[in-house]
């Protein structure tokens, strides 16, 4: 089925032949775009003040508006402003929020025990998650996992397995790289502003390469791996290498999704030289992009991936799951920490996984991602400013630039930004250069809905670029 809607009448798939998610899901929450009051609206505005009387000034704010309720695709403030989502907490909410898998699992293990630390006394709710990612991240062979707290907490202990397990040291990571704010993450990241900026001196043993961005260096997938492959060999040296990192989509860095071939040569050259290849899958991961994670797309199979975001539904949890040697090697007591794995966040886990099971995530993620991907192209036909669509799945992305050059033009994309909250839409910004608009949808949104924020997107970008 497909109808018909759109800057240019474009013929647009419909999700109507997916199974309808239950209404329950949407947390009893009026799945509609409402504005009640200008935003942010009086009681927010109260709020903002406190805020920054109380709170640190370096945490940004997208929205300058306080929630008080959220499920489905909607997002309520204080002011009863209802916000269509396109943001998902970044990634987090993919089986919506609050969704009663996930709370009824939670309430269960909150009222049994919050916490008694796997490292001290085990409980099930661990190992079913660890059991969980090692059937569903990629490869059929015998894996291993370990839960800790955030991304970043992930990538760090990524990097410490596999250095234990390789006895070297050195990391390769590639340019518009996002890993974590850490001090370790921090050099694994690319980006000075705002992530790195005064915040040094950071880890060593940290090497940067190309990437394959190709909207911007017009290389196939092997020609973009061999510049890669070229700068390790004459700058690091192979046998150096403990880990080559990298994220399969690039998440905080644009949307960047690499040229076909790209990741295979990198994960192949690893193999050929006893490197372990870590694919973060931390945005990607759980159904986002289509499939349960983004290395299934393209066959490749990762040494080790770091999950968080989507894993748990909007608790704080993350893991890193990989060949069961490189996994072992550290000694008995040398991972751990006091909350990783917390028995509440790993209820929440199994909950957002059923979830995902139950309504086929990956399949309606993949169908969100052919409608938005439709609708965005025909924008592009439109508006000269938009110089790529990409992304996978239910995370895509325009790259916007000064029309006829490769120039980024952030300030456009602020512009937009900015418009879409202020008539009810929540859109994110990425990119090195800031000049990317991109979408994370929640995988359960419904399709009117989407519909709908893209078309204040449309607005948007007409009234900004008029
Ligand atoms: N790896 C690929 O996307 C987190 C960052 C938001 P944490 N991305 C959102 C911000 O501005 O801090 C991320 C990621 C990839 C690692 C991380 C880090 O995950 O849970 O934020 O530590």
């Amino acid at each position: 089925m497909t109808n018909v809607r759109g800057s240019e009448g474009a013929s647009v798939p419909s999700l109507g032949r997916l199974s309808a998610v239950p209404a329950e899901w949407a947390n009893g929450v009026e799945q509609s775009r409402h504005l009640a009051t200008a935003v942010p609206g009086p009681r927010s505005q109260e709020l903002l003040a406190r805020r920054s009387a109380a709170v640190a000034r370096g945490l940004s704010a997208t929205l300058p508006v306080f929630v008080e309720r959220a499920g489905g695709g909607v997002v309520v403030d204080v002011d009863g402003n209802r916000f269509i989502d396109l943001g998902s907490g970044i990634a987090v909410t993919s089986v919506g929020n609050a969704n009663p898998e996930v709370v009824s699992r939670v309430q269960d293990q909150v009222a049994a025990f919050t916490h008694t630390c796997f490292m001290v006394a085990p409980y099930a709710g661990y190992v079913e998650v660890c059991e969980a990612l090692n059937n569903l991240t990629p490869g059929t062979h015998e894996k291993r996992s370990a839960l800790f707290n955030s991304g970043a907490e992930a990538v760090e202990n990524a990097v410490k397995i596999a250095r234990s397990f390789t006895k070297r040291q050195a990391v390769v990571v590639v340019e518009h790289a996002y890993h974590g704010r850490t001090n370790l993450t921090m050099a694994l990241t690319a980006k000075d502003m705002p992530y790195k900026h005064g915040f040094g001196p950071f880890a060593a043993e940290v090497y940067r390469v190309p990437t394959s961005y190709p909207l911007r260096d017009e290389r196939d997938g092997a020609t973009a791996a061999a510049q890669a492959i070229a700068k390790i060999t004459k700058e690091v040296g192979p046998d150096q290498v403990a880990a080559v990192l990298i994220e399969p989509i690039q998440g905080e860095g644009g949307f960047i999704v690499p040229a076909p071939g790209f990741l295979s040569s990198l994960a192949n050259f690893c193999t050929q030289n006893g490197i372990v290849f870590i694919a973060d899958e931390i945005q990607t991961g759980f159904a986002r992009t289509g499939a349960w994670f983004a290395c299934d797309h393209e066959g490749v199979i990762p040494d080790l991936i770091t999950t968080a975001k989507g894993i748990a539904g909007g608790l704080p949890l993350a893991a890193v799951t990989g060949r069961a040697e490189i996994m072992d090697a550290p000694h008995v007591g040398g991972l751990g920490g006091t909350y990783g794995g917390n028995p509440v966040a790993c209820a929440a886990a199994l909950g957002s996984i059923a979830a995902m099971h139950d309504a086929d995530l990956p399949s309606r993620a993949a169908a969100i991602g052919e409608l938005m991907m439709t609708r965005l192209r025909a924008m592009q036909e439109r508006f000269p400013e938009i110089a790529e669509v990409r992304g996978r799945g239910a995370m895509n992305a325009i790259e916007l630039v000064q029309p006829g050059t490769s120039t980024p033009h952030d300030t456009l994309a602020a512009a937009v930004a900015k418009a879409c909250h202020a008539k009810g839409v929540l859109v994110l910004t990425a990119g090195t250069y800031g000049n990317v608009l991109r979408f994370l949808p929640p995988l359960i949104i419904g399709e009117d809905l989407l519909h709908e924020a893209l078309d204040v997107l449309e607005e948007a970008l007409a009234d900004a670029t008029a």
